[in-house]
């Protein structure tokens, strides 16, 4: 493998040696973890999720904290797409000795995806992130988790920044940060321990560690808007090394705090959901409002 970003040819046997301790000084770096902290990975089945939840269990023993995963059957492809994502995460947590929990959300909030879908127009994805973001936050702090990993790589955050950038989506931007800390007490703290780990090296680990993660993708993923940006940004990549990571460090360096400072009293502060107590930024929160609404529609 050469690592064309750090003009570095690794063998079989150093590549994932240097991955995992690139993860771990981002983890460091970034302060996302302590000793003593529980870690829920909220894993999918695929590629990056699958391989965060390896990495941060081989690490987990060496930095103190504590690793437990779980997967969210959201009801996707009339289930068959959900049931494989669940099988796959399950099987990848059981062997690396990882306690396991599967949240059907049908079961916890009374529909699923598909059903959403149906009911709200609204683009597949964006009601996806709503429900995860929502549902993964809600069972972390259900289970008393400090932090809550997702799999976001460098190449989701860089995309992420190009699309705020583009639609001039403030609030957003300002959110893309490595950790979020807890909006309100009890809340765990969100953290993207692949914020500056590239999807090739991400897939070159999990291939070497032989992690049979899902590949069939999901049903809804060609609806999912701004997706030519990710070609994009593969392409500039591509031809040089390392801009990706020079935009998003420069993005948490410099652009990020500027723009703190300048959206400073004009987002509204976030209290609790009078529904469900969850962080919102009005009276009732997203999810509980569409969720209303699509109960509604089944009812
Ligand atoms: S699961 Fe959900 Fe993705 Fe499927 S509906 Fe879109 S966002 S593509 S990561
Ligand atoms: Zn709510």
């Amino acid at each position: 493998m050469f690592v064309r970003q750090a003009n570095l040819p690794l063998c079989e046997e150093h590549f994932p040696w240097w991955f995992e301790r690139k993860v771990e000084r981002t983890l460091r770096r970034y302060k996302m973890v302590g000793p003593g902290d529980r870690v829920l990975v909220a894993v999918s089945g695929g590629k990056d999720s699958s391989t965060l939840l390896s990495v941060l269990a081989e690490l987990s023993g060496k930095m103190g904290f504590e690793v437990a995963s779980v997967t969210l059957d959201l009801g996707i492809g009339g289930n068959s797409y959900s049931k494989l994502s669940v099988e796959t995460a399950e099987t990848i947590a059981r062997k690396l000795g990882v306690e396991h929990h599967t949240v059907s959300i049908k079961d916890k909030y009374g529909f699923t995806l598909d059903e959403a879908v149906r009911a709200v127009r609204r683009p597949p994805c964006s009601l996806c992130g709503l429900i995860k973001r929502y549902a993964l936050t809600d069972v972390a702090r259900e289970m008393g988790f400090d932090a809550l990993a997702t799999g976001h790589t460098l190449n989701d955050v860089a995309r992420f920044l190009l699309s705020s950038y583009i639609t001039a989506s403030l609030a957003e931007l300002v959110r893309l940060t490595p950790v979020s800390a807890s909006e309100l007490p009890g809340i765990p703290r969100r953290i993207k321990p692949f914020y500056e780990s590239l999807e090739e090296h991400i897939k070159a680990y999990a291939d070497l560690k032989g992690l049979k993660y899902l590949r069939d993708g999901c049903p809804y993923a060609r609806t999912a808007p701004m997706d030519f940006l990710r070609s994009f940004l593969d392409g500039l990549e591509a031809r040089s090394p390392g801009m990706l990571n020079a935009m998003v460090r420069g993005y948490v360096k410099h652009i990020r705090p500027a723009l703190e400072a300048y959206l400073k009293d004009k987002l509204p502060e976030l209290r609790p959901c009078s529904k469900c107590g969850m962080p919102s930024s009005g009276d009732v929160c997203a999810f509980c409002r569409m969720r209303e609404r699509v109960l509604e529609r089944l009812s």
